[in-house]
């Protein structure tokens, strides 16, 4: 067996293994012994079973061995986070662990392909999108910089709603992903859980996160009550009363009803208040461990918890940590007995908690009514009114309150992110103009009193995951030019330059994309029976449903080409595939009447004997993790052409500039850095920057004029009602004719294309 690693401590892997006869025990001895029969004759079932088998078992000697488990009792970052989008895991973890290719090699001797034992792992989609995906690769990374670092989450039963689509239209169907092949551990531990008028008793369950230098845990908790079968099968509606029967159920997709928001208050507090114990009781053993080797004086407690852990809360999900760990600190007191006053658990709580903002759409902010709250959660209240009223003796601005009054039946609204800017210790933006417009304008008030609060971290990605597993030929080759140093220091990834005129290196860098477009074409039609052209260009955008994002300018600029090929006047077009991958909340009626929209292009453009050669439209259903590490190292081109201001980083951005695609985007998020990175001539901007959209409002923006004045647009945008397509007669939201007077008229809540569609597409379109 050919033992070829990604990281350099493989060789100690390797001697571990001879020392303990681990060597003579490869896939086929595993499946000798479990399965009673050799690696050939396994099933693509039995292969996976067995791989497993094999990292569970260099996991128990790596534990014994890892001199990483010293730093284990040194300060702890806990990711606190309702998403974790982590994705399929059996191909990672073997990279992690540095033995993929010994694996590979012994299954294609067994004449088996890891590619199809792949298909076998359902994936786990435990997140909406960015936000969830972000925590999954921030855990990766964790781990294989070798720092002390666990995720904290709810292991829901049933992940992000499966996507098909009938006649054009999206339908949600369920996704049951917990199987005998997912990787979760269950463990001992376990706390009960007190809600208003009844408690559960809960369980955690652990997912090992592999690092090149020490393994992880990602903590999801869950309650052995939850009952499956009350999901309705032909759709996700479920009987939302009875939390016993539904608390990890479900991720919410969306919070559009009452009971739902509801839930989401109860699972958000059994998140919290099972991550306040497991961060007291680890603090706890490692205090008692330090202590033996402490004098009197120097003993270690709870009131050092900020040396001892730091509670990263990802987004407002988790912030009722807060409340929790100062209700937890002040209720039960120190580890010796003394009592913690209000004062000092305050103290002690804002200096381990950090807050990251991932939006600044209002709609994103979540403000609980103190009504919800005192019905779920009254043992948290008192707590959050005293963090109230210390905000109100401090400052007169009532902007930065935590509970805003209201006259209606709420008793008034908690603002989540108000809680942790005041009682956290930094919060961050995701890019440096999401930062930027946070400390300027949306959370300004904040900034104003603690400046020193606010910083940037740009989001990033994680090389395992979105270059060596998803692109292994252009990972090899990049080694074979620069060495395998990049995977460790991205900035190596600059030696590459030195290669930038060199046509023998770039006709190899075409060939590694081509041969990746064939095979996503091939995907393709294996999955979804679709005929796609791997010479036509791939020009794709695949991310959440939202207008913001702009799917909807995409569809209009292929009207526009779509027009301008009929009429004649694109003789040298070339060939493109337009690829498109998005789910929408099963609440948002306009990203679904835009699914539907495009879906009717589609229709219309690939049929039409005029374009079919020269137009494709696809819109892939399902769009998840694994279908984005397919498509990601097959693209030409990448479109990030959100609204400027309104998309926080984006991330995808990055996959798809690490594999190679150009980008036509807005001046946006991540984009901005990306450009500065990898070079402006790579990135094709457009559109109106931040500035110009502040601009544009304040001069009073007027769609309607720019698409009487523009008879292109005016034709393209009409396609929404002039009967060039068909939306099965919908009504009102959801409708076309409710898409296009939202664009040009407005409606009594929202001006005029409130995205700046029609502004942007002419620019677009010339880009
Ligand atoms: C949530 C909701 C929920 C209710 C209706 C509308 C709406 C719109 C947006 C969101 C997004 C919530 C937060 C989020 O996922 N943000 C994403 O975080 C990524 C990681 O930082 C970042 O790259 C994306 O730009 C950002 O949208």
């Amino acid at each position: 067996i050919k033992v070829e690693s990604f990281c350099p401590r493989h060789h100690i892997y390797n001697n571990i293994r001879m020392e303990s006869g681990i060597m003579s025990d490869k896939l086929n001895s595993i499946s000798n012994e479990l399965l009673n029969k050799n690696l050939k004759a396994c099933s693509n079932e039995e292969c996976y079973e067995v791989i497993k088998e094999y990292v569970a078992r260099l996991e128990a000697l790596r534990e014994r061995e890892d001199k990483y488990l010293q730093s284990k009792l040194g300060k702890k970052l806990y990711y606190i986070s309702a998403e974790f989008l982590i994705g399929k895991l059996m191909s990672n973890n073997l990279i992690n662990l540095g033995v993929y290719d010994e694996v590979r090699a012994e299954l294609e001797a067994a004449g088996k392909e890891l590619a199809q034992i792949e298909e076998i792992e359902s994936e786990a989609s435990l997140g909406n999108g960015g936000l969830g995906r972000l925590a999954a690769c921030f855990l990766d990374s964790i781990a294989n910089l070798g720092l002390n670092g666990d995720g904290v989450g709810l292991n829901y039963h049933l992940g992000l709603f499966r996507q098909v689509f009938e006649n054009g239209r999206q339908k949600e169907v369920p996704d049951y992903w917990i199987g005998k092949d997912s990787w979760l551990i269950p463990t001992d531990v376990s706390y009960k859980i007190d809600f208003a008028d009844f408690s559960v008793t809960s369980r955690m369950y652990d997912i090992n996160v592999y690092g090149e230098k020490t393994t992880n845990k990602l903590h999801l908790f869950d309650i052995a009550t939850v009952n499956e079968a009350i999901v309705n099968k032909s759709g996700i509606d479920f009987d939302k009363d009875d939390i016993k029967e539904n608390l990890t159920l479900f991720l919410y997709p969306d919070d559009s009803d009452e009971k739902g928001r509801m839930l989401r208050i109860y699972q958000q507090y059994f998140m919290v208040s099972n991550g306040a114990r497991l961060i007291l009781d680890e603090c706890r053993a490692k205090c008692e461990q330090l202590n033996a080797a402490l004098t009197d004086g120097e003993r270690k407690s709870y009131r050092n918890l900020p040396e001892l852990a730091v509670i990263q809360i990802n987004d407002t999900h988790p912030t009722m940590i807060i409340p929790e760990l100062i209700r937890l600190l002040t209720e039960n007191g120190d580890i010796d007995g003394t009592a913690i006053s209000m004062d000092e658990a305050i103290k002690i709580v804002s200096a381990s908690c950090a807050y990251t903002n991932h939006t600044i759409l209002a709609e994103a902010l979540e403000k609980w009514p103190v009504r919800y709250l005192e019905k779920c959660v009254p043992q948290l209240m008192p707590v959050i009114r005293e963090l109230d009223k210390r905000v109100r003796e401090r400052y007169d601005d009532s902007s930065v309150y935590i509970i805003e009054e209201r006259d209606d039946d709420s008793r008034g609204l908690v603002h989540m992110a108000h809680i942790d800017i005041h009682y956290g210790m930094s919060v961050n933006g995701v890019a440096k103009l999401h930062t930027q417009i946070l400390k300027n304008t949306e959370l300004n008030n904040f900034y104003k009193l603690y400046p020193e609060k606010f910083n940037n971290k740009t989001n990033g990605i994680t090389f395992r995951r979105w270059l060596i597993h998803c692109n292994h030929e252009l990972a090899d080759y990049i080694t074979q030019l620069i060495g395998d140093g990049y995977k460790h220091d991205a900035d190596k990834l600059k030696a590459l330059m030195s290669y930038a005129e060199d046509t023998s290196v770039i006709e190899h860098l075409s060939d590694i994309k081509q041969n990746n477009k064939t095979a996503l074409a091939k995907y393709l039609y294996d999955k979804q029976g679709i005929v796609i052209n791997d010479n036509s260009i791939y020009d794709i955008q695949v991310k959440r449903l939202h207008e913001y994002k702009r799917q909807l300018l995409n569809a209009f600029s292929i009207m526009t080409i779509y027009f301008r090929i009929k009429e004649g006047k694109l003789p040298n077009w070339t060939p493109t595939t337009f690829i498109f991958g998005a789910k929408a909340a099963p609440g948002y009626a306009r990203a679904k009447a835009i699914i539907k929209y495009i879906n009717e292009i589609a229709d219309l453009v690939n049929n039409d004997p005029d374009t079919k050669d020269k137009l494709k439209v696809v819109f892939i259903s399902n769009y998840n993790v694994s279908y984005a590490e397919k498509i990601v190292v097959a693209a030409d081109l990448s479109e990030p052409t959100s609204t400027a201001g309104l998309e926080a980083s984006g991330t995808g951005n990055m996959k798809f500039m690490l594999n190679g695609a150009l980008t036509l985007g807005t001046y946006d998020g991540a984009n901005i850095e990306i450009a500065e990175c990898a070079g402006e001539e790579n990135e094709y901007i457009f559109g109106a920057r931040e500035e110009d959209i502040e601009r544009l409002k304040k001069e009073g923006y007027d769609p309607k004029k720019l698409y009487e004045a523009n008879p292109e647009i005016k034709k393209v945008v009409d396609t929404l009602i002039d009967g060039t397509f068909d939306d099965d007669g919908a009504q009102g939201e959801g409708s076309f004719a409710e898409l296009h007077n939202a664009l040009i008229n407005g409606t009594s809540w929202q001006e005029a294309d409130h995205y700046f569609h029609i502004y942007d597409l002419p620019l677009y379109v010339e880009t």
